[in-house]
């Protein structure tokens, strides 16, 4: 996996708001192919260690206590430039300052509530791609 697979979730706020298809658009329209994709729940433990680099932050309740509230999607997709493309295609983390066009401009309602999660590098687009499914769903 070197440069052209990254992990999203389809976070509960955006599963809830019944925008899955119309996110899942988005991204196939971008040029992304979906490479495994599931509808799950997080549970508070897995919350906690996927988010385990912002433990310290003053949100980390906040965020685990969300993406645990709801269904999520989670999915591998692949592309040239995954990872860069795919953070240009859901844009800033504040919806408020993400670009026109982009899926949190879109579909997010808060910074924390932002509808989508995008790997931030190709060495963790691996090791949540691993976190969310075995390998044999990763062909
Ligand atoms: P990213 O998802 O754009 O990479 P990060 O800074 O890695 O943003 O933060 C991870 C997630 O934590 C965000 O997507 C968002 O759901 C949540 N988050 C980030 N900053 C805040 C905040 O200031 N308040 C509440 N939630 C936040
Ligand atoms: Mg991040």
């Amino acid at each position: 996996m070197s440069g052209n697979r990254t992990f999203t979730m389809i976070k509960p706020d955006a599963v809830e708001s019944n925008n899955i298809g119309n996110i899942t658009q988005m991204i196939s329209d971008a040029g992304f192919t979906i490479k495994a994709m599931k509808l799950t729940q997080l549970s508070k433990d897995q919350a906690q260690e996927f988010y385990e680099v912002h433990k310290e932050r003053p949100f980390y309740g906040e965020l685990v206590e969300y993406m645990t509230s709801g269904p999520i999607v989670a999915a591998v997709l692949e592309k040239e430039n995954a990872v860069a493309d795919f953070r240009a295609l859901i844009g800033s983390t504040d919806p408020a300052e993400a670009a026109a066009g982009t899926i949190r401009k879109k579909y997010a309602e808060s910074k924390g509530r932002n509808a989508v999660h995008g790997s931030d590098s190709d060495e963790n687009a691996e090791i949540e791609s691993n976190f969310h499914f075995n390998e044999s769903e990763l062909v």
